[in-house]
This record gives C-alpha cells, sequence and structure tokens, in this order.
C-alpha cells in the first residue's frame, strides 16, 4: 500500500503517504494516487477537511522518487512535473480546506505537496527544503510559485538557489507553516481543524477561494473577486442564519447551505 485514504470518526479525510521505506518518496504512481484520493475526498459530502500525512517517524514525504526520475526520458520528465502540478493544484479547486501535518522531512515535492496545502501545521523534528539544485535540478511540482508567495521573493530566491533545510522554527517565523505543534501531531491538526470546520463549509470556500484570488490579481481584479464571492455567501442560507442568530443573542446552527 503506498497511500491509505481514510475518514475519521470526527470527520475529517485523512491520506496518508504510506512509503515508510523510501520516506514516502512520490512514484509518479503515488503521485496519480493521491490525485484519485483528492479526487474521492471530493465526492464525499460528509467530511470537513482534509488532513494529509506521512507514515513512520522519520518523513512527511522526501520528495519526488529520485531513481525513478533518473531512468525517465526528458518528454516524460516535463510530463511529470505536469503531473504534479496538476495532482497539487485539485488540492485548490477541493471545496474543503486541506492541512498539511508535517511529521519530519518535506524535501522537494514533499515540501511542495505540503505548500499546495490550505494550512500547514509541522512537529518540531520537521525538516523542509527544496534540494532539488543539488541534484541539478530545479523544484517542479509549483515549489518556484508557492514559496514566494508564503515566504516572499527573496528567502524564497535564497531557500531554492541554496537548496538549504529550513527547521520548524524557522519555518513557522517565516511564515512557511501555520505553527508548530508540540505533542501528538494528528490531534493538534484535529484541533487545529475544529477551529474553523464548525463553520459553514460554502462560506470558508467564498473565504479561501477570495484570499487565494489575491496572490495572482491586480488589486482592482482582487477587489472584483471578493465582491462577487462576498455576495455569494451572502446569499447563503448560513449567512442569514448567522446574522439572526447574533441579533437573537444565541449560537448560530450552520447547515453547510
Ligand atoms: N527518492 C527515492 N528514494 C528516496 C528519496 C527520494 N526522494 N529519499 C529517500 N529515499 C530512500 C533512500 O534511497 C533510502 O532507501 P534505501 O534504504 O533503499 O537506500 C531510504 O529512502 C532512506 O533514506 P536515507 O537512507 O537517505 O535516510 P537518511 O535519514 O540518511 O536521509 C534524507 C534522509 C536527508 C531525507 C535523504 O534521504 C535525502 O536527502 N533524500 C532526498 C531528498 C531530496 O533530494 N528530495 C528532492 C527530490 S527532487 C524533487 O522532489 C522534485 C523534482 C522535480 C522534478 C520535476 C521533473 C519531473
Amino acid at each position: 500500500m503506498t497511500i491509505d485514504l481514510t475518514k475519521t470518526e470526527d470527520g475529517y479525510a485523512l491520506l496518508t503517504l504510506n512509503r515508510p521505506e523510501a520516506l514516502n518518496a512520490l512514484s509518479f504512481d503515488i503521485l496519480r494516487r493521491i490525485g484519485a484520493a483528492i479526487d474521492e475526498v471530493a465526492g464525499w459530502r460528509d467530511v470537513r477537511a482534509l488532513l494529509i500525512t506521512g507514515a513512520g517517524d522519520k518523513a512527511f514525504c522526501a520528495g519526488a522518487d529520485i531513481k525513478e526520475l533518473r531512468n525517465r526520458s526528458l518528454t516524460d520528465q516535463k510530463r511529470g512535473a505536469e503531473l504534479g502540478q496538476a495532482v497539487f493544484a485539485r488540492l485548490d479547486r477541493l471545496p474543503i480546506a486541506s492541512v498539511a501535518l508535517v511529521n519530519g522531512y518535506a524535501f522537494g515535492g514533499g515540501a511542495e505537496l505540503a505548500m499546495a496545502c490550505t494550512f500547514r501545521l509541522a512537529s518540531p523534528n520537521a525538516v523542509f527544503g527544496l534540494p532539488e539544485v543539488k541534484l541539478g535540478l530545479i523544484p517542479g511540482y509549483g515549489g518556484t510559485q508557492r514559496l514566494p508567495r508564503l515566504v516572499g521573493e527573496a528567502r524564497a530566491l535564497e531557500i531554492i538557489m541554496t537548496g538549504r533545510n529550513v527547521a520548524a522554527d524557522e519555518a513557522e517565523r517565516i511564515g512557511l507553516i501555520n505553527a508548530m505543534a508540540q505533542g501528538d501531531l494528528m490531534q493538534a491538526g484535529r484541533d487545529f481543524a475544529g477551529r474553523f470546520t464548525r463553520y459553514s463549509l460554502p462560506v470558508l470556500d467564498c473565504a479561501r477561494r477570495a484570499v487565494q484570488r489575491a496572490a495572482d490579481t491586480p488589486l482592482h481584479e482582487g477587489l472584483q473577486t471578493e465582491a462577487d464571492l462576498s455576495t455569494l455567501a451572502y446569499r447563503t442560507r448560513d449567512a442569514e442564519e448567522g446574522m439572526a442568530a447574533f441579533e437573537e443573542k444565541r449560537k448560530p446552527e450552520f447547515r453547510d447551505e
């Protein structure tokens, strides 16, 4: 088994990269399976967030499978980069938030998978890096685009061009992760997701899509997107309920409508 997809009893989808003997490295087959798993989760109406982690106690994911990459023709490699990008982009289109639970090494494609998630939590022993230049490569699964959006261009250039490691505490300081979790990472992930999943899912989706547009549109277009999506949220039944509950001084009961 190379990935596991389950539902937790408290309403989350849990995707585990399960190839610990190779530090959960991403073969093309695993990439495709991750894509299929994301599509499957998109059809689940009874989960409120997707949690992604790596099996074993050493790695979230050590990146693309280097041994497999070596044996590919150039055309295949281009297809490989496009495959990785397309699979990770599906996380953006997932109507629920995704949370990477980074429990060790997150290198190359592993860091890129984490960066494609809506949120990132890491254990204190987590180590991030885009070490592709050490292999004579550059990041190909979105790292050159997502890292600068998270940490700024200067830092992203330095991290990518030196290929250096970024420890969890630095990752937290520079905004690469949302938080470093003390104690059980899975529990921390559930607690973190619990802070937003009690709200209306379609409304959260509007908020997420609006914020994600900020990075790739000029301000006037981004503001238009915000106007459109805030109107969409305003028209939900949950918005009606939320505002009524405020006036009636009671807790709102959201129904994801
Ligand atoms: N690919 C394949 N196998 C791997 C990988 C990997 N990325 N990482 C680790 N493994 C394997 C090792 O080969 C080893 O297997 P074996 O026991 O059969 O030799 C096993 O996992 C355990 O690894 P180590 O013995 O190396 O464990 P250490 O604790 O000594 O070291 C490290 C851990 C530091 C994480 C080390 O394994 C390492 O540096 N791994 C490679 C990290 C890396 O460079 N990742 C980036 C890969 S490139 C990429 O992700 C994007 C490429 C974009 C291409 C786009 C075009 C398609």
